[in-house]
Order: structure tokens, then C-alpha cells, then sequence
């Protein structure tokens, strides 16, 4: 688990989980957003403001997300962005409560998702990968990359 941006998702005994704009232990600020992922938030969220966190999630062949949602950003109404790389995984997309219906799609290398309101809220988690899948990474396992608007300002 890494991060670029002005603001990463960090997480540590001490603390837990919460967005810093400095990494815990080296308190280095987080590399830049590549500019191409800049231009591709723009280009297919259209939001107004760009975004500041780019989350970088590993998943090796046995890892898994469980059923979450999103509500740790200041701005509720700002898209978050995700893009697959490696391995297949089973994503699984419910609705605004735990106990409401889900249905699973496959994510292959190079998909791209976009929860943004309505379903900006919905539960969602990763089932599992399915290792194997994809000759993009030497290693194996899936990188996913989620992008956020983190605050509501400029
Ligand atoms: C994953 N994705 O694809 C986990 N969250 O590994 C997420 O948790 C996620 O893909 C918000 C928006 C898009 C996502
Ligand atoms: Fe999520």
C-alpha cells in the first residue's frame, strides 16, 4: 500500500486509518500524480476540481477487500475514480446498506471505475483475484490505483 498525490491513506498502530499528506515513517510528502492520470480523471469524471489522493492497493493471489464504504472524504459529492492493473478480480457492488442486494463484475487489467452519486455510497469490496490472469506484472497479483477528491475547497 502506497500513495501519490497531495494526500495519502496511511494507516499505523498509533493511529489507524486516515488521510496525511506525509508518509508515517519516512514524513516525505507523496510522489506527484503522473499528469496522464490527471488528464484522465478529467476526461471521464468531468468533475470540477481535480483530484488529490491516489491510493496504490497490491492485492496478491489470496487478498481480498471486504464489503465497504466509502465516507472518510470531506466531499461526499466527488466522484472516486479506481483503475485495475494485473490480474482479474471479482468486484462486488451492493447499495447505500449493508443488507441491500449485490451483483459481481470481473475487472480485467485497464478497467476503470467511477462510483459517484447516486451509488457514490454504495457498499462495494473485492471477492477475490484470480491469479494467473493477466501477463502484465512479472510478480502476479493486481494493482489497483483509486483516485479521490479528498476536500471540498480549491
Ligand atoms: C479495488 N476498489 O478495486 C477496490 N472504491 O481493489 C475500491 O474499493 C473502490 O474501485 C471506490 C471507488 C472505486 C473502487
Ligand atoms: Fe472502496
Amino acid at each position: 500500500m502506497s500513495n501519490m498525490g497531495e494526500i495519502g491513506w496511511v494507516s499505523d498502530k498509533e493511529g489507524g486509518y486516515r488521510y496525511q499528506t506525509t508518509h508515517p515513517q519516512t514524513k516525505r510528502s507523496w510522489p506527484q500524480m503522473p499528469e496522464l492520470l490527471h488528464e484522465l480523471w478529467q476526461e471521464l469524471t468531468k468533475f470540477s476540481l481535480q483530484p488529490e489522493a491516489c491510493l496504490i492497493n497490491y492485492y496478491d493471489a489470496k487478498a481480498r477487500m471486504g464489503l465497504h464504504q466509502d465516507s472518510d472524504e470531506q466531499n461526499l459529492q466527488a466522484p472516486i475514480m479506481s483503475i485495475s492493473l494485473g490480474d482479474k478480480a471479482r468486484f462486488r457492488l451492493g447499495g447505500l446498506k449493508r443488507q441491500d442486494p449485490t451483483r459481481t463484475f470481473i475487472l480485467s487489467s485497464g478497467d476503470i471505475v467511477i462510483l459517484e452519486p447516486p451509488l457514490r455510497m454504495a457498499y462495494h469490496g473485492i471477492d477475490r483475484i484470480v491469479p494467473g490472469s493477466s501477463r502484465l506484472l512479472h510478480e502476479g497479483g493486481r494493482f489497483n490505483l483509486t483516485m479521490r477528491r479528498i476536500t471540498s475547497g480549491q
